[in-house]
């Protein structure tokens, strides 16, 4: 450590490990947006604010802010998501939220910034429940339509109004969240690949955060008996469904590094061993850095799905359901970090980011950058998720350092 700012290891792996117990199953995390492990670790979160002597505040869609009051105008944001996927780890948006609040902590000791500081535990990044796509985010940015909290349901069919009022939040208050007084964002999060682990290096400075694009991909075909039903006479959609997902693997294999397909989710009905799929449905996540690739690959993907449907004899429908656009980071703010990893004595590397994040969006409307600390065998998404504790402090250290130098 030559002149950077030094976040307490201790403290940190203390919100680690208490953050990733709420909301942890024998199957990994699962802590879901206004869900009741979302709601304790919204008020293990304030309580956290509060002991290290910031202002706490949650705001109409449930995003914890904890503020650091500047004498000048503008505040410089920190922080990531408090959701997890299911049977997720503890360090995805977590080690964001937890470190931004210990780098606070640790900034609060030199004095009154001229800007004012927050970190945010934002409320909703990965659409685990509803579909609802950066919510934290979007609301801050005055993106959230008026008829969401009605419309979006989660697969219990429960709205996301009626999920808001169960936390003790307003539907109608959502425009509130809107603000116009960010001047910067930082975000530290986990690799989630295995770049700077497999080259030891100690922290990534993020230059591109991929487009994403998921679709609904669902195949009717002809619901028939098991038995009776000769082979040649079928039109299964399990297996044309099938056939299209390998097809589209292939598709983007060719198309080589970076782009990446995935089809992750699938529901075969009625689901009767002794009954020919009459329906398949199944989840593609395409991901690209240049949105003129992504849209390209979706256009074959397109193309691969009518064809097999053709060949099969059977339909197929493709929605879209999410469109997030790749994001390039603040070249100035990526400085920042740069030169804060120096002073922190952490190698760094640029890199760009496989996974998606809060800070594409943000980017959109705010000077973004991501600071990325390694993911032990690259592995993320799961419960096998681990970044050490000296890892997760020397990315926090190089936030705080970079903060410091955004705010006073
Ligand atoms: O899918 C992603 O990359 C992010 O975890 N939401
Ligand atoms: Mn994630
Ligand atoms: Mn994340």
């Amino acid at each position: 450590m030559t002149d950077g700012i030094h976040v307490d290891e201790q403290l940190l792996g203390t919100y680690v490990t208490e953050l990733g117990a709420i909301g942890e199953t024998p199957d990994g995390m699962y802590r879901f947006v206004y869900d009741d492990a979302w709601q304790r670790a919204r008020d293990t979160l304030l309580r956290w604010i509060d002991e290290a002597g910031l202002e706490g505040r949650v705001d109409a869609v449930g995003n914890v802010f904890g503020r650091l009051p500047g004498s000048g105008d503008g505040v410089v944001l920190t922080g990531s998501h408090v959701d997890t996927v299911p049977s997720g780890g503890k360090y995805d948006g977590a080690l964001g939220v937890v470190g931004g609040l210990a780098a606070l902590a640790a900034l609060r000791a030199h004095g009154t910034p001229t800007r004012t500081l927050e970190v945010v535990a934002l409320c909703e990044e990965e659409s685990s429940r509803f579909p609802a796509d950066f919510l934290g985010t979007r609301a801050m940015l005055g993106l959230v339509a008026a008829d969401e909290p009605d419309r979006l349901r989660d697969r219990d069919g429960t709205t996301l109004a009626e999920a808001m009022r169960r936390a003790g939040l307003d539907p109608a208050a959502v425009a509130t969240a809107e603000r116009h007084d960010l001047r910067a964002f930082l975000e530290l999060h986990i690799e989630q690949g295995r770049v700077l682990a497999d080259e030891g290096v100690d922290v990534g400075l993020v230059e591109v955060i991929p487009g994403i694009a998921w679709e609904t991909i669902t195949v009717r075909g002809r619901q028939d008996h098991a038995g009776a039903t000769p082979m040649d006479l079928r039109a299964d959609a399990l297996q044309a469904a099938a056939q299209m997902a390998r097809e589209i693997t292939l598709a983007v294999e060719r198309a080589g590094r970076p782009a990446v397909a995935t089809t992750g989710r699938w529901t075969v009905e009625p689901g009767q061993p002794s009954v020919v799929p009459g329906l398949a449905r199944f989840s593609l996540d395409l991901r690209h850095p240049d949105l003129a690739v992504r849209d390209r690959l979706l256009d074959q993907v397109h193309r691969i799905c009518a064809d097999v449907a053709r060949r099969h004899g059977v339909e197929v429908d493709v929605v879209r359901d999410k469109d997030e656009e790749p994001a390039t980071m603040d070249s100035g703010l990526l400085e920042v970090c740069r030169d804060a990893a120096e002073r922190c004595g952490a190698s760094w590397r640029r890199m760009p980011s496989g996974a998606g994040h809060d800070s594409q969006l943000m980017a959109s409307r705010v000077p973004t950058a991501m600071v990325f600390v390694p993911s032990v065998d690259g592995r993320s998404h799961t419960p096998a998720e681990y970044t050490s504790p000296a890892d997760c402090a020397r990315g926090a250290s190089v936030l705080a350092t970079a903060l410091h130098r955004l705010a006073w």
